[in-house]
């Protein structure tokens, strides 16, 4: 039995709410001003059992303009997309919208559903507007995807949409469990008797009953004190399951929607990220060194300025390297997507994909020189993405677990591949405690300067008998761990290098 996310997408009033109610008879419109107004305002969730047994969760998104940001926060983690037309209207602007937001969230799969066909009296209409959907499609990941004509009022060809989901989520393989658990926080309750409840879809890794947990960014502590999937009691959650998580001695008012709830110690709240950038052709205007812009990753939504690296503009359709300063902390890991909105108006203008959670901030003259360096992180694989973070923290070095949170490759491959560096030399492990790592280039680096610092101070004072340790660091161009420095002294003593007086 598979478990596959399947998200709605399409412009408002296309249908889609209804669609979801007569595939599995729950209403997703929960609140009272849905249901005054007619129209999705929230997250809505359901489940259903395919005809071959396979489990179907359910993400139904607003449509209306103004909430374009739950829509996105929705389809974050879906494995299939059901683009929602309606064919007396055709392709809208949010139809198209959504759709840019699937392609930059790397949605793979999904069908198109053209709705309310009873409201169509003219068969040849419906093909027409096949033909459009077609064409609006080509290019695509939908490209070639079934168009199916139904009504959720008559329940017209619902069977055929239900044959069309076994087959798409037969081509959908199911996700990994390794890599530390993930669940990106799309609403967050309080029960009583119970306590705080967050929902979301699980995005990696395994976590069981009673299992310790941190809510990223804000670094809280809690306890699994319950699991529910599709309203149901369990032990464990896999990835891309609809989950309620009952977070013990948790207080409601400190997690929000956009918070992670994960493994502890796999993370780290990032204030500035470096990203790969790729703008919509669809966009009105190039963007701007320093825009401000809606920068959405996961289920969160943040104010951030874009820092351009290596020009002063970006066309639309164009790509580049950036980096972003968060206004607030956000909790990612190198490759998950992003999408980025206009500040005002507010519309959507491209995305792409996280290079680096923590990385330093970039200015100057080293702006260009970040710009072709961070080409590894985005084309690297995974042996040479260690390797540019291990490069990449210079002097202070770097311990496993900073490694394992910046270069976010599957563990394994990370173990195997620092035993291997570590016993080819191509990499040092200068710390054994504490397992910290240096690139044996910047190790090599470390000992020529201090030479050369010991030199000139020789040269200038020659009647002097020598530096102080402290001294001779802090006149380091670039910061140094401690243990490190005193590593490398050791070294330079033994060599004969340079001589050490207690
Ligand atoms: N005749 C007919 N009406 C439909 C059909 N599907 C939806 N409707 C009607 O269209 C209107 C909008 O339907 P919803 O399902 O709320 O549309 P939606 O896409 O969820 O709208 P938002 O979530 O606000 O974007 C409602 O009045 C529905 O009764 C259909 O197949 N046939
Ligand atoms: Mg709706």
């Amino acid at each position: 039995m598979k478990q596959v996310i399947l998200g709605t997408a399409g412009h408002i009033d296309h249908g889609k709410t209804s669609l979801i109610r007569a595939l599995t008879g729950i209403d997703t419109d929960r609140l009272k001003e849905e249901k005054l107004r007619g129209i999705t305002i929230e997250l809505g969730f359901a489940h259903m059992e395919l005809p071959n047994g396979d489990q179907l969760g359910i993400v139904d998104v607003p449509g209306h303009e103004r909430f374009v940001k739950h829509m996105v926060a929705g389809a974050t983690g879906i494995d299939i997309v059901a683009l929602v037309i309606a064919a007396d209207e055709g392709v809208m602007p949010q139809t198209r919208e959504h759709m840019e937001i699937c392609e930059l969230l790397h949605v793979r799969k999904g069908l198109v559903v053209l709705t309310k066909i009873d409201m169509v009296d003219d068969p040849d209409w419906v093909e027409m507007v096949k033909d459009d959907v077609a064409g609006f499609l080509r290019g695509t990941f939908l490209e070639g995807a079934p168009i199916l004509p139904v009504s959720a009022v008559t329940g017209e060809n619902m069977d055929a949409l239900k044959a069309a989901l076994v087959k798409l989520v037969a081509d959908i393989s199911p996700r990994s469990t390794d890599g530390p658990f993930r669940l990106p926080v799309d609403r967050v309750f309080s029960m009583r008797g119970f306590g705080t409840v967050v929902t979301g879809t699980s995005a990696s890794g395994r976590i069981r009953l009673g299992d310790p947990v941190t809510i990223y960014p804000g670094d809280l502590k809690s306890r699994v004190r319950g699991i529910q999937v599709h309203n149901e009691e369990v032990q464990e959650v896999l990835p891309g399951q609809r989950t309620a998580i009952n977070l013990q001695g948790m207080e409601r008012a400190l997690i929000q929607r956009g918070d992670v709830v994960a493994t502890p110690g796999t993370m780290v709240p990032a204030h500035m990220i470096d990203v790969h950038l790729e703008l919509l052709s669809s966009m009105p205007r190039p963007l701007k060194h320093r825009a401000k812009v809606r920068f959405h990753t996961g289920t969160a939504e943040h104010m951030a300025t874009v820092i351009l690296l290596d020009r002063q503009e970006m066309a639309p359709a164009e790509k580049s390297f950036a980096q972003v300063r968060l206004d607030t902390p956000t909790a990612v890991l190198r490759g998950d997507r992003f999408v980025v909105r206009s500040y005002s108006p507010v519309q959507t203008i491209g995305g792409g994909t996280i290079l680096h959670p923590t990385p330093r901030k970039h200015k100057g003259q080293e702006k260009r020189e970040a710009a072709e360096s961070l080409v590894t992180l985005l084309k690297g694989n995974d042996e040479e993405i260690i390797l540019w973070h291990i490069r990449d923290a210079h002097w202070t070095g770097l311990s496993e677990d900073e490694l394992r949170i910046r270069a976010n490759v599957p563990s394994k491959v990370l173990e195997k591949s620092l035993q291997r560096f570590v016993s080819q030399k191509t990499v040092t492990l200068y710390d054994k405690e504490n397992r910290r790592l240096i690139h044996p280039e910047v190790l090599e680096s470390l000992k020529t300067t201090i030479i050369e610092q010991l030199a000139d101070h020789h040269a200038r004072f020659p009647l002097k008998t020598g530096m102080a340790k402290e001294e001779l660091s802090a006149q380091l161009p670039k910061p140094v761990d401690v243990k490190l420095y005193n590593y490398v002294l050791r070294q330079l003593t033994e060599a004969g290098l340079i001589a050490q007086e207690m």
